[in-house]
């Protein structure tokens, strides 16, 4: 199943029950848990769209004990009722290239400072 909106749905009891959150891509820290319904140290169950994932965490930050689901999960194990922190992504993004293959052309702008090369560099 997926969520009816959102990419990943969240529930405060397994098997999809009691009250849930709905979450777009992005990283949910201890304070956007503990002004959801849900609550912090509270997720017992959560459903992830196609082509999404979600990464939890058990303390805040993103840092603990950690686990990725790219597919519904009725209970979470060990970590129902841990998750402090999480992070929605698209499923398989990868970091892009390193940039030390771009050539280091510099550019200055008309008063003779320089131009960030990120500005400059291409994408990837
Ligand atoms: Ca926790």
């Amino acid at each position: 199943m997926s969520p009816a909106s959102g990419a990943v749905q969240i529930f405060l009891d397994r098997d999809f029950k009691g009250a849930s959150a709905t979450l777009d891509e992005g990283s949910y820290d201890v304070n956007h848990l503990q002004a959801g319904a849900v609550g912090n140290d509270a997720i017992s169950s959560l459903k992830v769209a196609d082509g999404y994932e979600v990464t939890v965490y058990k303390d805040a930050g993103l840092k603990g004990d950690s686990k990725t689901f790219t597919a519904d999960a009725a209970a979470l194990g060990e970590f129902s009722d841990t998750i402090s922190s999480l992070k929605v992504t698209k499923k398989g993004v990868v970091a892009p290239a390193p940039r030390s293959s771009v050539p280091r052309i510099q550019f200055r702008y008309p008063d003779g400072a320089l131009v960030p090369q990120d500005i400059i560099a291409p994408l990837g």
